[in-house]
């Protein structure tokens, strides 16, 4: 296990039966109230936004956050795989700057970068008013050997409606499966593959990471899959039998119904770990602006 120094590093909550109806199909893990650390650091207010995932953090500029502070917000995002902070109002340098106190700053290769802002993603999506679409659930950049524990977003252009982010727990969704799948995925590793981007040039070579990874501050295991464009093959399957386990393993990711859906304000923080979570964008503000700024830091190599 981690440094568990801190309130909020604990997988030691109440166990949950199963419970008919509810979508969760074994036994899984409840995570300790973080309104527990609320008094751990002075003026840090967390509050669960769903049974298991995602955290309101209130009380606190981000930008003057104390070295404590980071390190419980590093610990509050493990634990509840997505964090909100409203009304922050980051702006690009600031943004760069605290995420590196995260870890590496780095981005996906090939997406829409700021003019002036080397690390900053421009996320700006406009709804199609026919057609609402979404990027499926995913987890960010994957196909790299060491990808991104953290993405953040900061929101500079809401819409009125629509365009909210969703986001799945993948504590829960491996918890959830039985012991002897559990078993079959021990050591399996899976190879992942970068798609969907414009620039061919960018792309790495495709990289093989375990199915079931282990967060390194929470000591957790959590799946580790994505959409079957980017994650392709099951080492040592066929090519049938790994299709089906992906296909599988990334449906009841997204059947548990421990996700947290997040509709966005003006000034919005939101960060989250990609080691313990899927998430999905829906573009269904028709044509509203949205626009998002986005800065990623770089993971460990995954290990089981
Ligand atoms: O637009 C969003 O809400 C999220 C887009 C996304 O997948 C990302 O920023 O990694
Ligand atoms: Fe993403």
């Amino acid at each position: 296990m981690p440094d568990c120094a801190l309130t909020l590093c604990v997988d030691n909550g109440a166990t949950l039966a199963q419970t008919a109806g509810t979508g969760l199909t074994g036994d899984v893990t409840v995570s300790a109230d973080p309104a527990e650390v609320a008094g751990a650091f002075e003026g840090l207010q967390a509050t669960l936004q769903t049974g298991y995932t995602g955290v309101r953090v209130d009380g606190l500029r981000l930008v003057d956050a104390t070295d404590d502070q980071i390190e419980a917000i590093r610990r509050l995002v493990g634990e509840y795989c997505v964090a909100v902070f409203p009304g922050q109002y980051i702006g690009p340098e600031d943004h760069v700057a605290l995420i590196a106190r995260f870890g590496k700053v780095t981005h996906t290769p090939g997406v829409n970068m700021h003019p002036d802002h080397d690390e900053v993603h421009v996320v700006a999506d406009r709804g199609d008013p026919a057609k609402p679409k979404s990027g499926g659930f995913h987890t960010d950049t994957c196909f790299v050997a060491k990808p991104p524990s953290f993405t953040s977003l900061s929101a500079i252009e809401v819409p009125d409606h629509g365009g909210d982010t969703l986001f799945a727990n993948q504590y829960i969704a491996y918890e959830s499966l039985s012991e002897v799948m559990k078993g079959w995925l021990r050591g399996l590793r899976l190879k992942h593959v970068v798609s969907g981007t414009d620039r061919p040039e960018a792309v790495p070579d495709p990289v093989w990471h375990p199915a079931v990874r282990t967060h390194p501050v929470t000591g957790r295991k959590a799946l580790y899959v994505t959409y079957a464009d980017r994650c392709i093959e099951a080492e040592g399957m066929t090519p049938a039998e790994g299709e089906s386990l992906i296909t599988y393993l990334y449906e009841h990711s997204l059947a548990q119904h421990a996700m947290y859906r997040h509709r966005w304000s003006e000034g919005d923080f939101v960060m989250w770990d990609n080691r313990c979570s899927l998430h999905a964008a829906v573009y269904d503000h028709g044509d509203q602006p949205r626009t998002l700024y986005r800065v990623m830091c770089e993971g460990e190599v995954p290990f089981e």
